[in-house]
C-alpha cells in the first residue's frame, strides 16, 4: 500500500518524447548524420545537456563547449514551438482521470520530470493544479538516472520513499525511481522496461496495478 505517487512528464502524462526526437533529428540532419527510431529511447529522461552528448556521440561528431550550448537553445527552440501548441486534449490516455482520482482520494502527488519546460507543458495542458509538488529540471539538475529529482518530491511531500509508486517511460527513470527506493511502475512497452517492478501500457491500465499489490491509501 503507498502513500502517494510521483509522475514523470513527457511519455507518462503527455507524449512529448515524439516532440523531443523531432527536435533532436532536426539537430542531427543539420549536422549532417541521421538518427534511428531506436536511438529515441536512449533520450528519454535524460536532462537537455546529456541527451545532446548522447546525439552528437551517435553522429561522431565533436564540437566545443559554446557550439553545445548554441546546438541546445536551437533544439529547445524548436521544441518549445511544438509543445506550444498543445492543448489539454493531448494529455495520454487516463492520465487526467488517475490524476483526479487521486485527489479526489488525498493520495498526494508530485511531478518528477528532468524537463526545463514542464511549467510551460503543464499549463498547456491546465493540470498545474492537479499536482501537489513540482519537481522539474529547473528545481533539481541532477539528471535521471540519479535519484535525485524523485527524491526531492518525496521529501516536499513528505512521503517517504519506500510509500512512493513513481510512474515512468524511461529506463533511466525507472532506475532513478530504485535507486531512490521507491517502487517502479513502467508506463509502455514491458520489453523496454523489464527493470520496472510492474509495466502497464499506459495510465489507462493503472486500475490493473491493485492485482499486482499496488493500491494507494
Ligand atoms: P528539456 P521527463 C525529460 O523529461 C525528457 O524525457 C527528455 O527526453 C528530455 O531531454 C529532458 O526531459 C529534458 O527536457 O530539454 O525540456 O529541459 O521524461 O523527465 O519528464
Ligand atoms: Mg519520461
Amino acid at each position: 500500500i503507498a502513500r502517494a505517487a510521483i509522475f514523470d512528464l513527457d511519455g507518462v502524462l503527455v507524449d512529448t518524447a515524439v516532440h523531443h526526437f523531432a527536435a533532436w533529428r532536426a539537430m542531427a540532419q543539420g549536422l549532417g548524420f541521421t538518427l534511428a527510431d531506436e536511438d529515441e529511447e536512449l533520450l528519454k529522461g535524460v536532462g537537455r545537456m546529456d541527451a545532446l552528448r548522447i546525439v552528437l556521440g551517435l553522429g561522431g561528431v565533436e564540437v566545443s563547449d559554446e557550439e553545445a550550448l548554441r546546438l541546445a537553445a536551437e533544439k529547445n527552440a524548436q521544441y518549445v514551438k511544438a509543445i506550444s501548441m498543445l492543448t489539454p486534449d493531448d494529455m495520454l490516455p487516463g492520465a487526467l482521470e488517475l490524476l483526479r482520482d487521486l485527489r479526489s482520494r488525498g493520495v498526494p502527488t508530485a511531478l518528477g520530470s528532468a524537463s526545463r519546460n514542464a511549467p510551460l507543458i503543464l499549463d498547456r495542458l491546465g493540470i498545474r493544479d492537479l499536482l501537489d509538488v513540482i519537481i522539474d529540471g529547473s528545481v533539481v539538475s541532477q539528471a535521471k538516472p540519479d535519484p535525485a529529482v524523485f527524491r526531492a518530491g518525496a521529501e516536499a511531500l513528505g512521503v517517504a520513499a519506500e510509500d512512493c509508486v513513481v510512474f515512468e517511460d524511461a529506463i533511466a527513470g525507472v532506475e532513478a525511481a530504485h535507486r531512490a527506493g521507491m517502487t517502479a511502475v513502467g508506463v509502455g512497452d514491458a520489453t523496454v522496461l523489464g527493470e520496472a517492478d510492474v509495466v502497464i501500457p499506459g495510465l489507462h491500465a493503472a486500475g490493473s496495478l491493485a492485482d499486482h499489490g499496488i493500491t494507494f491509501e
